[in-house]
C-alpha cells in the first residue's frame, strides 16, 4: 500500500516510524511518501494560502499550489482523499475498503480549508475523524494510515483484526493476562478452564453485552 501524503507540515509524520506502523514501513509493507505543498509555491515567499475571496477571517490555501503538488504525485489508479471536517465520518467499514486501494493520495486542510476548486477538481472522497475542527488534517491523515494499514498483510500477526472491535459488527470482550489475582479480583473462572468451546461462548456474550452498554448505537 502506498500513501502519497501532501501536506504544509511534513514533519509530523516522523511519529509513524515508531511502533508498528514503523516496522511495517521499515518491512516495505507500506510506503509513505510526504510531498510539502510548499515546495510548490512559485511565490518568492512560498505563499500557500490567500485571503477569502468575499472576506472572512482566516486564509484558504491558493488552488495552483495544491493542484501542482498533486501533479507530482498525480496516478490515475489513485484514489484522492481529502481530511476535512466536512468530510464523511471514518469508520471500521471505510477503513476496511479503503484498505483495498493499492495507492492514496491523502490532502490535508490547513486553516480555513482550501479552495473549492482544486477540491472538485482532484478530490475523490472527502473524510472525516469526527465532529470538530483541528487546526491541522495532518493528524486526520495519520489516523488513516494508521487504521488503514492494520489490514494490509503482514503488518500485524494472522488473525488480530478478525476479533477486534467494530470487525463483526460488535465492541471486542473484555481482556485478562496474570496476574490471576490483582488487587483481590480474579480473572473469570472459564477463561481458565481450557474449555474453548465454554471461552468463545463467553467472550460472544461479553462482546453484545459490552456493546448494549457502550455503544447500542451501533447494534
Ligand atoms: C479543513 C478546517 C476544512 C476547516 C480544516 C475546514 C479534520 C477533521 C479537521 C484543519 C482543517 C482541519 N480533518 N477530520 N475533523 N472549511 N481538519 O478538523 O471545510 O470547515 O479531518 S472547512
Amino acid at each position: 500500500m502506498k500513501f502519497d501524503v501532501l501536506t504544509l507540515f511534513p514533519e509530523m509524520f516522523d511519529i509513524l516510524n515508531q511502533s508498528i506502523i514503523g516496522k511495517a514501513i521499515e518491512k516495505n509493507l507500506i510506503d509513505v511518501h510526504l510531498i510539502n505543498i510548499r515546495d510548490f509555491s512559485k511565490d518568492k515567499h512560498k505563499k500557500v494560502d490567500d485571503t477569502p475571496y468575499g472576506g472572512g477571517a482566516g486564509m484558504v490555501m491558493k488552488p495552483d499550489v495544491v493542484y501542482d503538488a498533486y501533479q507530482s504525485v498525480k496516478d490515475e489508479k489513485a484514489k484522492v482523499i481529502y481530511m476535512s471536517p466536512q468530510g464523511k465520518t471514518l469508520n471500521q467499514k471505510m477503513v476496511e475498503e479503503l484498505s483495498k486501494e493499492n495507492h492514496l493520495i491523502i490532502l490535508c486542510g490547513h486553516y480555513e480549508g482550501i479552495d473549492q476548486r482544486v477540491l472538485d477538481k482532484i478530490v475523490d472522497e472527502e473524510i472525516s475523524i469526527g465532529d470538530y475542527v483541528l487546526t491541522g488534517g495532518e493528524i486526520p491523515a495519520m489516523v488513516l494510515i494508521d487504521s488503514v494499514s492494520r489490514y494490509v498483510e503482514g503488518v500485524l500477526k494472522e488473525d488480530s483484526i478478525k476479533e477486534e472491535s467494530f470487525s463483526n459488527g460488535l465492541l471486542e470482550y473484555p481482556q485478562y493476562t496474570r496476574p490471576e489475582v490483582f488487587e483481590g479480583m480474579k480473572v473469570p473462572e472459564v477463561l481458565l478452564s481450557g474449555h474453548h468451546e465454554n471461552i468463545e461462548k463467553w467472550r460472544k456474550e461479553k462482546s453484545l453485552e459490552m456493546t448494549k452498554k457502550k455503544r447500542p448505537d451501533i447494534l
